[in-house]
């Protein structure tokens, strides 16, 4: 469980920054300053933003909102205000160089770790269990896995590699069954009590969630294909209204970054072209895409109440679970996270780290869709900032769960909760899917009790 005396604490966030920094650099240590300040797409900042963004955010909310300091360098906040400037912008800003960025970021790291000595970690919100700390390590590994999309984005030579995730043995995989029953009833969605969860994740509430089916690893690249073979992509009756303007409009019939030569499928995977491996999660799919294969597999996607009952509730005990597996952190055997490997691991892996009901890669691997807008739990009250979660509350964004490779373990856990524009691709996102189950229709649906 998680600490609350301050030297515990102290050594946690301690521990979060560095680690957050050690990948920061590692991704914008790999290519040279040319590579840093391009555009790689205009869907994605250069580089160069992400890192003096990274500092600018640190420097906010440890620097100035807890340690009440003057501004560094005030000229420079608007240029890094993510509001202020959509991405396509930001190449034409007057961005600090690769070097500056490099050394502001250094040095607002070093009065961060001096304020954090000195910080009692308790008496105000923002102090409590050291959540700004949290929070900024947390901000630094999500725009850490931002970076890595923009260098799945980037063309030229190979910048970075990691060791395959492990393989599936059949040993743990002889009696897995395609889809498992989630029994119906109430379970508690969201949290109350984990430290470093974000506003969006609170508070712990009752959800009734009918009884569904939900399936056991997420959609592969095998089964994806299938539905590609079968005119998925040329048959309206499975698509959702936008999502079938969208793949005409852009003429799409695969996921991105796959191509068809030779009779054969093959995709590119941070600069290397490779068969698509038939066995891994499909990655790089919409959620209209998710959608419309669902819908042609006879089944939808999950809700996010699903989903996370899915992930979090023990039908032994009644009681929601931190993660599938327990409440202790992740560790290398029980998910794929931290860009510790460069890709999914097959389905089926990840045994160790199955649900109580045998759900499996609920956590790290891929993203997943699930059928939900992006909403406030009941009584969620924004902090510290509304632009963090409460702007983008609507119909516009759809939720995504569960982290992928790219995701630090800091950032994700049963309540964690994501979005997007369900026209996107370039994410990490893949899915699995969920159908009612049939015997117990007759249990209202969706009603939230107490
Ligand atoms: C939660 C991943 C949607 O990257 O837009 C980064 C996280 N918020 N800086 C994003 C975030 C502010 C956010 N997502
Ligand atoms: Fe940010």
């Amino acid at each position: 469980d998680h600490a609350t005396d301050p030297e515990s604490l102290r050594a946690l966030a301690v521990e979060a920054l560095l680690r957050a920094r050690e990948r920061t650099t590692a991704l914008t240590d790999c290519v040279d300053d040319g590579e840093l300040t391009a555009q790689h797409s205009p869907l994605m900042s250069p580089l160069v933003w992400d890192l003096a963004h990274i500092g600018n955010q640190e420097e906010l909310w440890l620097l100035r909102a807890v340690a009440g300091r003057d501004a560094m360098r005030p000229e420079i906040d608007s240029v890094y205000d993510a509001f202020e400037h959509p991405r396509a912008e930001r190449p034409s800003l007057p961005l600090l160089s690769p070097g500056e960025a490099r050394g502001y970021a250094a040095d607002v790291r070093g009065r961060a770790l001096d304020v954090l000595e000195r910080s009692p970690l308790r008496g105000t919100p923002l102090l409590d269990a050291a959540f700004a700390f949290g929070m900024v390590a947390q901000h630094e590994q999500q725009h850490d896995e931002t970076m890595l999309i923009t260098h799945q984005l980037r063309r030229g030579p190979v910048a970075l590699t990691a060791p395959p995730p492990p393989r599936p043995t059949s040993a743990t995989t002889a009696d897995l069954a395609p889809e498992v029953m989630v029994p119906g009833g109430p379970f508690t969605m969201g949290t109350s009590t984990e430290p470093w969860a974000l506003d969006n994740e609170r508070p712990a509430h009752h959800r009734f969630v009918p009884a569904f089916f939900i399936d056991t690893v997420p959609v592969s690249n095998g089964a994806y294909l299938r539905f590609m073979e079968d005119g998925g992509y040329t048959d309206e009756r499975w698509w959702a209204a936008e999502g079938w303007a969208q793949i005409r409009k852009h003429g799409l019939g695969a996921p991105l970054f796959w191509r068809r030569e030779g009779g054969q499928w093959l995709r590119r995977h941070f600069g290397v072209v490779e068969p698509v491996p038939e066995d891994e999660p499909v990655l790089h799919v919409s959620w209209y895409e998710a959608d419309a294969y669902a819908r042609w597999a006879g089944r939808r996607l999950p809700t996010e109440a699903e989903w996370e009952k899915a992930a979090r509730h023990d039908p032994a005990s009644g009681r929601s679970l931190r993660y599938p597996w327990g409440d202790c952190d992740p560790t290398p055997e029980r998910a794929n996270l931290g860009q510790r490997h460069l890709r999914p691991a097959p389905v089926g892996a990840y045994a160790a780290g199955q649900s109580p009901l045998g759900v499996r890669q609920l956590i790290g691997d891929v993203w997943e869709w699930t059928a939900s807008d992006f909403s406030p739990y009941p009584g969620f009250a924004a902090f510290p900032y509304r632009e963090y979660s409460e702007v983008f509350f609507g119909s516009a964004h759809k939720v995504l769960r569960g982290g992928s490779f790219a995701v630090d373990a800091v950032a994700c856990r049963g309540t964690f909760r994501n979005w997007d524009l369900p026209v996107r691709r370039q994410i990490f996102a893949g899915f699995r899917t969920a159908r009612d189950a049939p015997d117990v229709r007759d249990v209202p649906t969706g009603a939230v009790v107490s």
